[in-house]
């Protein structure tokens, strides 16, 4: 008898658990964060295998909604909701709801009988179940999900939340193009932007033009990361017209307009391989195997040239039902239209003339633009142009797109022209996003973390609030010189996209950095579901590494953004729990990371101390280093770390046209016989070897006498390490004071920097 009870006991016990563990609770904080979210004690709304989906028969179009609501939440609960059309307010449904309030905005009122999702459009209801589907717990398998009562109601701050993916550098398969449309959509972006022609390849199928395919989509190599030489491998592709109407409408379906870019009159070569006689010197042109910016432009002043842009963009406007047409504009070299007769035939022709502040050939360049927008305009939309457009005179209906910085997107909207905000210096996803480049897949340079992407305010400061209705909303640009391969894309992209999103979506004083970290860590576990490739920098540990000169010993403290333990270890021992900063005296290594609650961790962060008689001590500079390479200052040269070949890791700091001069305070009388430190060397960035050092030692820190002295030659042009080590040996000597004096060459001549002052960058000093 006694072992039934138990066993009756032992079995509720167990279903209680077990119910319990079917049931998970949905979480409103998602990404990009909604605007208001009003919970009440009411009792939740749960979800489950019975709950079904309704929209009203009048609201027929609603239907797609509610199939993608079914599909989003089949990928995370493994189980499908019904669809039905009903004028019945149903218990335990999810009902969709079309009424009127402003586009794009949603509300979603939950209670213990249903949740309503209503906008005013599609897009406000899709918008409504990103969040709903955001909300999700996911990799739990329950079969029961708690919503909370509440109410949310939500709307962006832009009404443009633009994504752009250059597929001329390297050519992605339509069905990749479809899952980064995916990633938008779970964003709320809106705005697609494709730059689907450039030097490199050309990408869209025009029909009164096959050659632009059939050679210009082609490459027969391509520069090796940041060599001089090539490769032999093919490289190309292109989207049929046909492709590019289904990509349209798969992306019209998530509320994702596509707006094309066809890049004139520069980056043109793969259209001048495939016609050279568009170009002023008539070719032979090959499809470019390397980047940057081509001499080789589209022929100004032929008029054959121009109308084959017509013709292409008139093709163009046949796919994509966008707005706006993106015509480019950016880094148009003058070079060959100075020399070509018929640019300057044209030239003559127009009446245009130089001033102070343009060349002719600027007005050229703006009349070309002016021309194509008149002919955009006249069938009916409008163009987009980067900002290089203000170099000149602005075509009379541009829309500016900001991407030297800010200043453009001020300049236009003080001119009252619609703008975009793609500043690089924060929305360019092709830069970096740790300085630790080493560990990194290789990029161009540049350096945008999720932080600094987070802080972008996209109004620039001092607008009127008239101007700055001309602000449409931001967009960050995915170049892809560097990334080949469609997870290096989705790399650089998540979770840069999350931070974009909030900047698009929220207002200014909603956004709370650290919140956002946990709230996107938790929208990570979708991405993990849809194998999509990610950075996990802003959910790794944190190490902060600082010289205590007081005590003589480094303070390293350790922190992480999200819920889990900081494990660490010393010289390859146990990994134990980090409680306090640590206190390092002595050469050691140390290792530490993230553990997290699901028994995952995060990135190993990995260093070694090694410290000599310099370490930790006083140090003062006669000249601060640059201000773009200061980072820590003085103290970065007697912290015991040493930096790797990238010197925007902040372990190097770096001097232009000045000495290194650095006095080190032993702060006891001691004996020294050596002076040792590294120089980094990158010439192609103005970065040389030293001229001559010296070093000083003194007893009383006024009077310094020379005791020894080194010059050197500067290096040639093929030497092939990243560093160059100095080591001054001498008798040794007692002192208090020891001073290092480095001097930096000038460029040499046939150097891109002949004639200006060369830099000197050291990550350490070391005495011993
Ligand atoms: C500048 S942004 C370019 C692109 C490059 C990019 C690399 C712009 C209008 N032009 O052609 O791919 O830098 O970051």
């Amino acid at each position: 008898m006694k072992n039934i009870i138990f066993a009756v006991i032992g079995i509720v016990t167990l279903s209680l658990f077990s119910c319990q563990k079917s049931m998970q609770t949905a979480d409103y904080q998602v990404v990009p964060l909604p605007k208001e979210i009003n919970l009440n004690d009411e009792k939740p709304f749960i979800l489950d295998k019975n709950t079904v989906v309704t929209y009203s028969k009048s609201q027929a179009e609603l239907v797609k909604e509610a199939e993608f609501l079914a599909d989003y939440f089949e990928d995370i609960l493994g189980f499908r909701l019904n669809v039905i059309c009903t004028e019945d307010e149903i218990d335990n449904s999810i009902r969709l709801e079309s009424t009127q309030s402003f586009s794009e905005a949603y509300q979603i009122i939950v209670t213990e009988h249903f949740i309503k999702l209503s906008a005013s459009t599609s897009a406000g209801i899709f918008y409504g179940i990103q969040t709903l589907r955001k909300s999700l717990p996911v990799g739990g398998k329950a079969s029961k999900i708690a919503f909370p009562a509440g109410i949310i109601n939500d709307w962006p701050r832009f009404g443009y939340r633009g994504m752009h993916l250059d597929v001329s550098r390297y050519f992605f398969p339509i069905d990749s193009v479809k899952v980064y449309i995916d990633a938008m959509a779970l964003h709320n972006l809106n705005r697609f932007h494709i730059h689907i022609t450039d030097d490199q390849g050309w990408r869209i199928e025009i029909k009164k033009y096959p050659k632009l395919t059939e050679i210009g989509a082609w490459r027969s190599g391509t520069l090796i990361g940041k060599t001089m030489a090539f490769d032999t491998i093919r490289h190309g592709g292109f989207y049929t017209q046909e492709e590019l109407k289904d990509l349209v409408k798969y992306a019209a379906d998530r509320n994702i307009t596509i707006i094309p870019e066809i890049d004139l009159p520069g980056h043109m070569l793969a259209a001048l391989a495939s016609y050279p006689e568009l170009g002023c010197t008539g070719g032979p042109y090959e499809v470019w195997r390397q980047w940057g910016v081509s001499e080789d432009v589209i022929c100004a002043g032929n008029e054959e040239a121009m109308q084959f842009l017509e013709d292409v963009l008139l093709e163009v406007m046949d796919i994509f039902p966008s707005e706006y047409i993106h015509i480019g504009g950016d880094e148009v070299p003058r070079d060959r239209w100075q020399q070509c007769p018929k640019c300057q035939a044209k030239i003559k022709e127009l009446g245009i003339k130089g001033d102070d502040k343009h060349s002719a050939e600027d007005y050229l360049q703006s009349y070309v633009m002016s021309r194509m927008e008149q002919f955009v305009e006249s069938h009916g939309r409008h163009i987009i142009g980067w900002d290089e457009m203000l170099d000149g005179e602005l075509a009379p209906n541009a829309t500016v797109m900001s991407w030297r910085g800010s200043t453009g997107g001020y300049k236009a909207a003080k001119m009252h022209h619609n703008v975009i905000m793609t500043p690089n210096d924060y929305l360019y996803f092709d830069y970096y996003q740790s300085l630790d480049t080493e560990s990194e897949p290789e990029a161009g340079g540049g350096y945008n973390s999720v932080k600094k992407v987070y802080s972008l305010e996209p109004i620039p400061e001092g607008l009127t609030e008239d101007e700055e209705k001309y602000i449409l909303g931001p967009q960050a640009n995915l170049w892809t010189e560097y990334s080949s391969e469609f997870n290096v894309l989705l790399y650089r992209m998540l979770p840069r996209i999350g931070a974009l999103a909030e900047v698009q979506w929220c207002n200014p004083e909603q956004k709370d950095y650290d919140d956002f970290v946990k709230r996107e860590y938790r929208l990570t576990k979708l991405y993990d579901l849809y194998h999509w490739r990610y950075a996990h920098h802003i959910f790794d540990i944190d190490v902060k590494i600082t010289p205590n000169v007081q005590d003589g010993v480094l303070d390293v403290t350790m922190s992480k953004q999200v819920d889990g333990k900081i494990m660490y270890s010393i010289d390859n021992q146990r990994f134990v729990e980090y409680v306090e900063p640590l206190k390092i005296d002595k050469n050691s290594h140390l290792e530490a990371y993230v553990l997290y609650p699901d028994g995952t961790s995060g990135r190993c962060f990995r260093t070694d101390f090694e410290f000599s008689k310099a370490s930790m001590k006083p140090i003062s500079l006669k000249d601060q280093p640059h201000r773009n390479y200061a980072y820590d200052g003085a103290r970065t040269l007697i912290d015991g770390l040493h930096g790797g070949s990238n010197y925007r890791s902040g372990r190097w700091i770096g001097w232009y046209g000045k000495n290194l001069d650095a006095t080190i305070d032993l702060q006891e009388v001691t004996e020294i016989r050596e002076v040792k430190f590294n120089l980094l060397i990158n010439m192609k960035d103005w970065i040389f070897n030293a001229k001559s050092v010296k070093v000083l030692v003194s007893d009383d820190g006024k009077n310094f006498n020379e005791i020894a002295s080194q010059d050197f030659d500067l290096l040639p042009a093929d030497y092939a390490s990243s560093y160059f080590p100095v080591e001054i040996a001498f008798e040794p000597v007692n002192t208090r004071f020891v001073e290092l004096i480095v001097e930096p060459y000038d460029c040499p001549e046939g150097h891109s920097g002949y004639g200006y002052p060369a830099w000197i960058f050291v990550d350490e000093i070391e005495v011993y």
